[in-house]
């Protein structure tokens, strides 16, 4: 699907306004100064694209921004992706491989729409999208407990929340949207109740880590790349508080009993090796909180590192 393999596309999304805590747009420089981008040039012989701007998007955050429908941040969140789609989308559209580092989860609304948008034209073809999160972001406004749009993403691009206004996501299209039957989650473990009424009545697949315990990781992957089918054309979004807070520990929701970094590596070399990836995102990391001290957020970008050199093929032979 890539008519560029060794051109990867590198959005840094520096954003924070999915949620609530400071910090999570500080997380592209941070794997950056980590070396991650100098890793993927230097010892996986990519050709970056677009890696020298971590983007901020100030000019699209309007000084007055009150809740609609229970969404905090509404026109920001709207806004940022709408042009983030627009980024992934001129990537994608080269043919280059992806790499979005985030920034909070609502920003997967606009990789995926540039993703899906661009693969639509340039191949015929709908994408699937592997979800690897504690949570399963697919709260709608009216489920949502909190307001926060990084809950939200997966509603709004499966089209189960939608909207008219540009402002308020209106502007996804359904060259921008994704079947919920090529959508699959690994991880889960922190579901809201609306959340969960939402996945049986819609038959999404979903893994949890209740599933992975039963069948190990080898197995769940196994059947996620066996729901996609073969030569579907796979956009990655990994939450990094699927991971155990042993491992990353610097994020805004973090939920106990997740996977071990072996794992969250494991599941990114074997999408890696389907040769079907299309774009990858990295979210969630959040430097500013350290529980302890300043080496959980070290380790927290040292994981986040890890994940995306082994979706980048690192550790193929
Ligand atoms: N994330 N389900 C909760 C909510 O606020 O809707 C948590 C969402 C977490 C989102 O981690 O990307
Ligand atoms: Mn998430
Ligand atoms: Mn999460
Ligand atoms: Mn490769």
């Amino acid at each position: 699907f890539l008519a560029h393999p060794e051109d990867l596309g590198i959005v840094a999304v520096g954003f924070s306004g999915g949620q609530g805590k400071p910090g999570v747009d500080a997380a592209p420089t941070a794997l950056i100064e980590a070396g991650l981008l100098t890793q993927l040039r230097d010892e996986l012989g990519y050709n970056l694209h677009g890696h020298d701007t971590v983007h901020l998007y100030n000019d699209l955050v309007p000084a007055q921004d009150p809740p609609h429908r229970g969404m905090k941040n509404p026109r920001a969140v709207s806004a940022v992706t709408r042009r983030i789609a627009g980024q992934v989308y001129e990537h994608a559209r080269e043919g280059r491989l992806v790499l979005t580092l985030g920034g909070d989860h609502s920003i997967a609304i606009g990789t995926i729409a540039g993703t899906a948008k661009a693969m639509r034209e340039r191949l015929g073809r709908e994408i699937a999208v592997i979800w690897v999160d504690a949570h399963a972001d697919i709260n709608t406004p009216e489920t949502s407990g909190s307001g926060n749009v990084h809950g939200m993403p997966v509603s709004f691009l499966t089209g189960l929340a939608r909207e008219d206004k540009d402002e308020f996501f209106g502007w996804l299209k359904d060259e921008h949207r994704i079947s919920v039957k090529k959508l699959v989650y690994i991880g889960l473990r922190d579901v809201d109740p609306g959340e969960k009424r939402i996945l049986r009545e819609n038959g999404i697949k979903a893994f949890s880590m209740f599933d992975i315990d039963k069948y190990g990781i080898g197995r769940v992957v196994e059947m996620a790349l066996a729901h996609i089918g073969n030569d579907t054309p796979i956009h990655l979004s990994f939450d990094v508080d699927a991971l155990d807070p042993l491992w990353a520990p610097s994020t805004g929701t973090p939920v106990r009993g997740g996977l071990t970094l072996r794992e969250g590596d494991f599941i990114c070399e074997s999408v890696h090796q389907t040769g079907s990836l299309v774009a990858v995102d990295l979210v969630e990391v959040n430097p500013r909180l350290a529980p302890e001290n300043d080496i959980g957020a070290h380790e927290t970008v040292r994981a986040g590192c890890s994940l995306v050199r082994c979706a980048l093929g690192e550790s193929l032979l």
